[in-house]
């Protein structure tokens, strides 16, 4: 960021001392941007211990920090109030406020001057990013990847003052508090129930989600999922002085002249990648697995195109990625069965997607494990497409009893209580030919202190044999 920029962009910023509430990886960054540019800041946190609070005092001895409840504060007194993404402006009592309510990414999006992509959906959205992040990098830019995944949007703009490009990962929570946010291309991936304990319903998930259209150039959607359509947000998403973006579709069926999508352009009738009746690549030549991961690489392949980027580094990193961990690794595989990690599945749509792609390679059974933290969703679509695949359901943590109540009556479901029991009753009903598929349906925060904890806990247990001990 130049001298010019920091100028340019203070016109937008309001005057005055601000308050910077979450002490975690975004309310970190915050901090870190602010004290950068020299800007006054009350830090807070809801919490009366948070975590990191000590390392913060330490690195930030002037700054004055707030623990509790924030009705504490003369919140009237701050010119702006940056939130963390995991704040609920209603739980914190800060929706009569909300005129002066923004987010990370809103700071993001004042001081940054390359060009955005900006990416969102319930399931999908860190292997979408991580895939035009590389097709970037593939054809020679200098890209900056992050957002909900992996470094924060602010830390990227200081560490990365060169890139000619920010690919972002944005999550509900990020884009709920968003006016404009001006992505050269910003994409919608998909939408299915989640986080219904913070939305209330899905309209409201939809709406706060399609704020990543406010000030978009071009739009990037699902043409199978209507929900995922600018044209669907009425004034909410975008206000109605802002022009459309331009909109690109893409589907796994065969696609309209200027979608992408799934045909058979070759005359051996092979089915490909491509968009109209232009073929990128051969279906066969990807390396990631599954139907939902055929929708996943036309996403970025279309968002990769939209941007101006070779089509020829489009196909060498589609042909190569493996897939990023927990989200249908394989990670044994013992007498003729096969675990599978899908820890990052936190939702019944990536659940979904998840049996689905494995329930077309299956010769045995599928024994599944979820449970944790539901989050407001109904079970019941997992009912159908178990009943179907499943030798088993294993059920375990805070919410089992409600897969218990949507499963039981269709498919043999077994209930305990830990990640491990769930894997030894699966080592002991296995047969050869099975799939043991670790696929939570849900968060994982009652039993481990994340979706990562969780599944490199179902690999220790395999590397230790564990999951056979009685
Ligand atoms: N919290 C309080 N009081 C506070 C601040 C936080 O109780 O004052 C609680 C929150 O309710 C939450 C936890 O602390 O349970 C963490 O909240 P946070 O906003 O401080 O979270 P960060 O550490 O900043 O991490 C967030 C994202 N987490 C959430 O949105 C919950 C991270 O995504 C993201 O990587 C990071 O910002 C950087 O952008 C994680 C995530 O789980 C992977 N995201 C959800 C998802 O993908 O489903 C949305
Ligand atoms: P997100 O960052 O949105 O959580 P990920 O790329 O991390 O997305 O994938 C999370 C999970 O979503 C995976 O473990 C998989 O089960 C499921 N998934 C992946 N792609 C899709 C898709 N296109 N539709 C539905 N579910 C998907």
């Amino acid at each position: 960021m130049t001298a010019t920029d920091v100028a340019r962009c203070d016109d937008e910023a309001p005057v005055g001392r601000r308050l910077v509430v979450g002490l975690g990886i975004s309310g970190r960054a915050i901090a870190r941007f602010l004290s950068a540019r020299g800007e006054s800041f009350v830090m807070a946190d809801t919490r009366a211990e948070p975590p990191g609070v000590e390392a913060f005092r330490q690195r930030y001895s002037g700054v004055e920090l707030h623990l509790g409840t924030l009705a504490a504060l003369d919140l009237e007194s701050f010119a702006e109030i940056v939130v963390s993404p995991g704040i609920d402006l209603e739980r914190a009592g800060l929706l009569p406020m909300r005129h002066r309510v923004v987010g990370e990414i809103a700071l993001f999006a004042r001081y940054c001057r390359a060009p955005l992509v900006a990416i969102t959906g319930s399931n999908a959205k860190s292997t979408v990013t991580t895939l035009v992040g590389e097709i970037a990098r593939e054809a020679g830019r200098k890209v900056a990847v992050g957002g909900n995944l992996g470094d924060a949007a602010l830390d990227l703009l200081l560490d990365k003052p060169d890139a000619e490009l920010f690919v972002l990962e944005l999550s509900s929570f990020q884009l709920e508090t968003i006016e404009h946010l001006g992505a050269t291309c910003a994409a919608f991936l998909n939408l299915s129930a989640d986080h219904l304990d913070r939305h209330g319903d899905m309209e409201s998930y939809r709406l706060a989600k399609a704020r990543i259209f406010a000030g978009a150039e071009h739009a990037v959607v699902n043409a199978e999922d209507t929900a995922t359509w600018p044209g669907n947000f009425g004034h909410e998403g975008f206000g109605p002085e802002e022009p459309a973006p331009l909109l690109t579709r893409f589907t796994t069926r065969a696609p309209a002249p200027d979608e992408w999508g799934i045909a058979a352009v070759s005359a051996d009738r092979e089915a490909w990648l491509c968009r109209g009746d232009q073929g990128l690549m051969p279906v066969a030549e990807l390396r990631l697995a599954g139907r939902h991961n055929q929708a996943n690489a036309l996403a970025a392949a279309a968002i990769a195109d939209v941007m101006g980027l070779p089509w020829s580094a489009i196909r060498r990193v589609l042909a190569r990625f493996p897939g990023l961990p927990h989200r249908g690794e394989i990670v044994a595989e013992r007498n003729g069965v096969r675990w599978i990690n899908d820890s990052k599945g936190t939702n019944v749509g990536a659940t979904l997607a998840a049996i689905a792609g494995l329930g077309e390679t299956l010769s045995g059974r599928l024994i599944w494990l979820g449970g944790g933290v539901g989050k407001g969703a109904d079970f019941s679509p997992l009912a159908e497409p178990l009943s179907r695949h499943a030798r088993e359901a294993i059920v375990f943590g805070r919410d089992a009893d409600q897969l218990v109540d949507a499963l039981a009556a269709r498919v043999p479901t077994r209930r305990v209580d830990t990640l491990q029991q769930a894997m030894r009753r699966a080592a002991s009903i296995a047969r050869p030919g099975d799939c043991v598929l670790l696929s939570p349906a849900c968060a994982s925060l009652d039993q481990f202190p994340n979706y990562l904890v969780r599944g490199e806990t179902f690999r220790e247990i395999l590397e230790q044999g564990q999951e056979a001990a009685c």
